[in-house]
């Protein structure tokens, strides 16, 4: 049509109207992934960010810095740690096949974090990469094939600022326009990106960063400009306001302490524990249950988000054992119930509650149950014609229902626990 190759404006009124690629807006569930140079101390206080420790460990009366002092001693400098960042175990096929048994439809890698350190042998990295520093090859490039391979969209998360960067630091505009700038469009022109993930915004306006110009190439005249996806933090001037979707993390809805409208679709990211760079500092009851996380994934799509959920892998390139049993799980339950799940909208008029939860697709009704009901089922506010047929996903058979006060009752007394199709939560398809 004609609106969708008028070229964007480098300006946010005219970038914020570009509607969202529908491949995001289906997908529903995602991968992050925090690997870099920070996965080798692998380290940080209980409930915070590992893949903060370069900054972290600056504070010399704080936590991470005790930890550095006695475990690599006090003159050991950060980026020697890149030296260990050897991925000798990493495996792509073996990640991606991973993600594919998770049901996840969209992965977003750290491309480079706030240290600055590429997965990909940048030629704006001055050296500060995998392929000339630690494990010499492009993973970045290697996931990203894999994962295609599996029909999977892959992303990149990238941070516009590096914490000890001399050109930041020094001359912010020099560092935008030699460094930062023409790393991203050579990442977008290499690997050709269905997400960007910008990060590490907050301290300046877009217009310093040049979000808006950049944006504007991106969506006119790049190799991905008719696919690509991207987020809102482009300035702190953006976060719920420009750009593409909006984000949360860790539940904290917005930054601004407004209310996160519905004009935009928006995405909730957090680890499987409290930190997105692998910690080895937490253990078991740090981590959420599959049922928690699963529950996460149907609260967050019947409220009409995405969920981002990351995992850590270790220097050495593998996933932890614990974090692929969680996206295994995941994976169980989509399978089963994924049909309520991808391309599905927040059902209009329904009231959720603790226990239930509401989705719609074409003619179909969803009531996610997050326990099992018992001999019934009772939904109030429903009116149903009556030849609906109702039918709990994973089974053939269509249950008896019958009209009750101003809802329904199904008669689930057929089901019990040792024939569910699944655990965790049930799905009826009305
Ligand atoms: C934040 C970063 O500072 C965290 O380290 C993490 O990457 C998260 C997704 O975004 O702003």
């Amino acid at each position: 049509s004609l609106a969708v190759q008028t070229p964007y404006e480098p300006k946010w009124e005219s970038l914020d109207a570009r509607p969202c690629p529908s491949w995001y807006t289906d997908a529903k569930f995602g991968i992050f992934i925090h690997w870099g140079v920070y996965s080798v101390p692998a380290w940080g206080p209980k409930g915070k960010y590992a893949e903060w420790y370069w900054s972290s460990m600056q504070n010399k009366s704080a936590e991470t810095w005790a930890f550095h002092k006695e475990m690599y001693g006090e003159d050991f400098q950060y980026p020697n740690f890149a030296a260990d960042f050897k991925a000798e175990l990493f495996e792509p096929q073996q990640w991606a096949e991973l993600f594919n048994r998770s049901g996840a439809k969209y992965v977003v890698l750290t491309s480079k974090h706030h240290e600055g350190y590429c997965l990909w042998p940048s030629t704006h990295s001055f050296g500060w990469n995998s392929v000339d520093l630690g494990s010499g090859r492009d993973l970045l490039g290697e996931l990203t094939e894999a994962v295609r391979s599996r029909g999977i969209k892959m992303g990149y998360y990238y941070s516009l600022y590096e914490w000890f960067n001399p050109l930041y630091k020094n001359d912010l505009s020099k560092y935008v326009e030699n460094h930062m700038l023409p790393q991203l469009t050579e990442l977008v022109e290499k690997y050709q990106p269905a997400l960007i993930f910008a990060d590490g915004e907050w301290n300046h306006h877009s217009s310093d960063w040049k979000s808006e110009s950049f944006l504007a190439w991106l969506f006119n005249k790049s190799s991905v400009k008719d696919e690509v996806v991207v987020n809102d933090r482009w300035g702190k001037d953006c976060r719920s306001r420009h750009g593409g979707y909006y984000t949360t993390e860790y539940g904290k809805v917005d930054v601004h302490g407004t209310e996160l409208t519905q004009e935009k679709p928006w995405e909730e990211c957090r680890g499987i524990g409290s930190s997105f760079g692998y910690n080895r500092n937490e253990s078991l009851e740090d981590y959420q249950s599959s049922q928690e996380l699963i529950h996460m994934l149907i609260k967050l799509v019947s409220s009409g988000g995405n969920f981002l959920l990351n995992v850590g892998p270790t220097a050495d390139g593998r996933i932890p054992v614990i974090m692929q049993q969680r996206l295994i799980d995941i994976g169980k339950w989509l399978e089963v119930n994924g049909e309520a799940i991808y391309s599905s909208a927040p059902a209009k008029g329904l009231k959720s509650n603790n226990s239930i939860r509401f989705t719609q697709k074409e003619n179909y009704l969803y009531a996610i149950c997050l326990e099992w009901p018992g001999k019934q089922l009772k939904l109030d506010s429903i009116v149903c014609p009556k030849d609906t047929e109702i039918k709990l996903l994973g089974t053939e058979t269509a249950l008896p229902w019958q009209e009750a006060g101003n809802g329904i009752v199904v008669d689930l007394s057929s089901l019990g626990p040792n024939n569910l199709p699944c655990e965790y939560a049930y799905t009826f398809k009305i």
